[in-house]
């Protein structure tokens, strides 16, 4: 199992890398997706599994015919700017690697099981996370997942066609989802609650949303325009990047800013418009809410001092995910066996199976990770782990094929 393990992981590794910093770009309808799209299909041909892409573009491979009580596991190949090689991948190569001990042990293909890659996971290019699994639940209308841009103003649609797929079917699959009896992601932990234990279980994934924040005021002098004189945008933005870290410190939420676009973007000009993205997270709804009221009062506040026009818009919200008991439970009882109770813990990552979990029974599965960095080239997890992942993902969907 490992090596087969090692073998797919050193596949996946050259592409999409980035030589100086070591990080990944895997964005949506790009070369390297393309070539991660294209092992996916090798990896599945390999193993005698049939391939189809569905209407969104997430790709499926199936093992049996696909029909009802189809156990279905995977996660996406896709990543953030920068990314680490571990946040997606790990879920597919492990998956693959599970059939090949299933098969080793002559489980037969009685009970459809599918390994599955999902798009757009990460909503780095396209702006929505998790864009193929809320196609294919109906949870984003086809209109507007057709309609998001990238930077260079590419929409869904148009980069779907140029990578020769037909964008004009994207849309829920209730025939496909009625199939699926259970679903099972296994993914890197991306914080620091799973370090005793080389695999997780996942009880809830928090809610969180993105919001995008315009501000716009007047362009001038950066060196002849007195600072009365001034409707300066960056400003209100810049005390609404602080007034999200106060909130966040004081009510145990999380808040990030880690995208921002200025015009016109000259050292010696005031800007005219600044865009930016709140990213944020709480336990619990109401402490989201706390944190996003009190983000908006300080940019309207500081905007008005200002006299900057601010707006903000809700581009993607999840509410808060608990995990079906049932499955959870039977799910970290083999994992975990009767002495050695498994970690189950929940989440601040967004991830296809919180999505999909308001549709099919789900679970998570989190392999350790060792300094809990994610999102960045610095992520890691020890091969020794990776391979209890496996381990625990074969225990996993044999005991949930023999239903
Ligand atoms: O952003 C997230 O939480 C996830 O990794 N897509
Ligand atoms: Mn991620
Ligand atoms: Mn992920
Ligand atoms: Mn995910």
């Amino acid at each position: 199992m490992s090596d087969s393990f090692d073998r797919m992981w050193a596949e996946l590794a050259p592409i999409g890398r980035n030589r100086t910093t070591g990080g990944y770009r895997r964005y949506s309808w790009e070369e390297a997706d393309a070539e991660m799209r294209s092992w996916f299909v090798n990896s599945a041909t390999a193993r005698g599994m049939e391939t189809a892409t569905d209407r969104n573009g997430n790709i499926w491979a199936w093992w049996g015919t696909p029909g009802p009580g189809a156990v279905v596991t995977g996660s996406h190949l896709d990543s953030v700017p920068d990314g680490g090689a571990y946040d997606g991948p790990l879920g597919i190569v492990s998956a693959f690697a599970a059939v090949d001990e299933l098969q080793r042990c002559g489980l037969s293909s009685g009970t459809p099981l599918a390994v599955v890659a999902f798009v757009e996971e990460e909503g780095a290019r396209f702006g929505v996370p998790c864009l193929g699994t809320r196609l294919l639940t109906g949870a984003i209308t086809p209109d507007r997942a057709a309609g998001l841009t990238d930077a260079d103003g590419i929409t869904w649609a148009r980069a779907m066609e140029n990578a020769g797929l037909d964008s004009t079917r994207i849309g829920a699959e209730p025939e496909l989802l009625t199939n699926i009896a259970a679903f099972v992601e296994l993914h890197i932990e991306q914080g620091r609650g799973l370090l005793d234990a080389p695999v997780g279980v996942a009880s809830a994934v928090w809610p969180h949303g993105r919001w995008r924040m315009d501000f716009s005021g007047r362009a001038d002098h950066a060196g002849t325009t007195r600072i009365t004189d001034r409707s300066d945008p960056m400003v209100p933005f810049a005390r609404c990047v602080l007034a999200a870290r106060d909130a966040a410190e004081s009510t145990g939420a999380v808040a990030t800013v880690g995208k921002a676009r200025v015009w016109p973007n000259g050292t010696n000009a005031i800007p005219s418009r600044v865009r930016a993205w709140l990213d944020a997270r709480a336990p619990d709804e109401a402490t989201l809410r706390e944190l996003t009221d009190a983000v908006d009062s300080a940019a309207q506040r500081s905007s008005t001092e200002e006299g900057v026009f601010h707006a903000s818009y809700l581009e993607s919200y999840t509410p808060v995910v608990e995990f079906a008991s049932g499955l959870r439970d039977r799910v970290a009882r083999l994992v975990g066996g009767a002495e050695t109770p498994v970690p189950v813990l929940p989440t601040g990552a967004g991830h296809d199976a919180g999505v999909l979990a308001a549709s099919v029974p789900t679970a998570m599965l989190f392999v350790r990770n060792p300094t809990g960095v994610s999102h960045a080239p610095a992520e890691s997890a020890d091969p020794a782990d990776c391979h209890a992942g496996v381990a625990a993902l074969t225990e996993v969907l044999a005991d949930l094929l023999t239903d």
